[in-house]
Order: structure tokens, then sequence, then C-alpha cells
């Protein structure tokens, strides 16, 4: 089982598309083991996109982060960061697949809609970034026993 970190972001708060985005990840089988709903620090965005510091777009990022609130989840599966990266699509809106969050609900490539975690390690730093661990919590569904053999 993997955690990943994911963010509805202000442009999928606004549109109101987080319940059918949430729809998906759900459909797909993956468990919700955190989510809630914040207006971001500042601090807390920079220090996310801290990789993105030097790319032009880094102060824009920050901005438009920071300027609704946004819904942060953590979402458990198996491979769950790849499965969920691939279930967004490509970053721009324009090139991803049709099928995917982003190919389907997005022409841009600031808003696009959800943040994921890219790897293990991020998966790891971002979690903690957003989480404290008594926020995180353990359990099984009914159904669990039919997702995963
Ligand atoms: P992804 O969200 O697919 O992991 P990254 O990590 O390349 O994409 O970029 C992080 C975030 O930075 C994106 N989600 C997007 O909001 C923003 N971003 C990336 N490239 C651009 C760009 N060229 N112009 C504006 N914003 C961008």
């Amino acid at each position: 089982m993997q955690r990943t970190l994911i963010i509805f972001k202000p442009d999928a708060m606004n549109r109101m598309l987080v319940g059918r985005i949430l729809t998906r990840f759900e459909d797909k089988g993956l468990r919700l083991v955190g989510m809630k709903l914040q207006k971001s620090a500042r601090s807390q965005v920079e220090k996310h996109y801290e990789v993105h510091k030097e790319r032009p777009f880094y102060n824009d990022l920050c901005d438009f982060m920071t300027s609704a609130p946004v819904i942060v989840a953590v979402l458990e599966g198996p491979q769950a960061i790849q499965v969920v990266r691939s279930m967004l699509g490509a970053t721009n809106g324009v090139e991803a697949a049709a099928g995917t969050i982003r190919g389907d609900f997005g022409l841009d490539k600031q808003y696009n809609l959800v943040h994921a975690s890219d790897g293990e390690d991020t998966a790891r730093a971002e979690i903690d970034l957003f989480f404290k661990p008594e926020e995180l919590v353990e359990y099984t569904r009914a159904p669990d026993s039919w997702i995963v053999s």
C-alpha cells in the first residue's frame, strides 16, 4: 500500500468540481485516509513548490494556490502515487489525454485542478507538510476485499 497527497486547487474549488473528481478516485478503489478544507498559508505553499522556486511562474503559482480555500487529502492504495498521476494526466490540460481528469476538465497549465505527489520521497514530505499524524486514519471498508485480491 502506498499513500499520496492530493490538493484540490482553487480552480477545482471555484468550478465546483471536487465531488466529481473525488468520485473518480473513489470509483478506482482508492481509500481516503485524510481530508481537510483549508486556506493555505503562503509559507506552506512556498515550501510545497520550493522545487519550482527559480521558475518564472513560481510567484503566480503561490498567489494562485493561496487565492481560495483548497481541499488537501491523502489517498491510499497499491501504487497510489503512479495511479493518481496517471488519472490526472499531463500538467497542461490542453495536452492531457481525454479520459484523464485534466484531459476531461481543464484547458490550462496553471489551472490544472489537482496536485498529486510525484514520487515516494515527495509523497512522504508533502503528507508531513500538510497533515499531522493524528489527522490520518487507518481503517478498512467493507468492499476493500473486492478491490484488492
Ligand atoms: P504537475 O502538477 O503535473 O506535477 P509540475 O510539478 O511540473 O506539474 O508543476 C507544478 C505546478 O506548477 C503545476 N500543477 C501548475 O499549476 C504549475 N505550472 C507548471 N508549469 C507551469 C507553467 N508553464 N506556467 C504556469 N504554471 C505552471
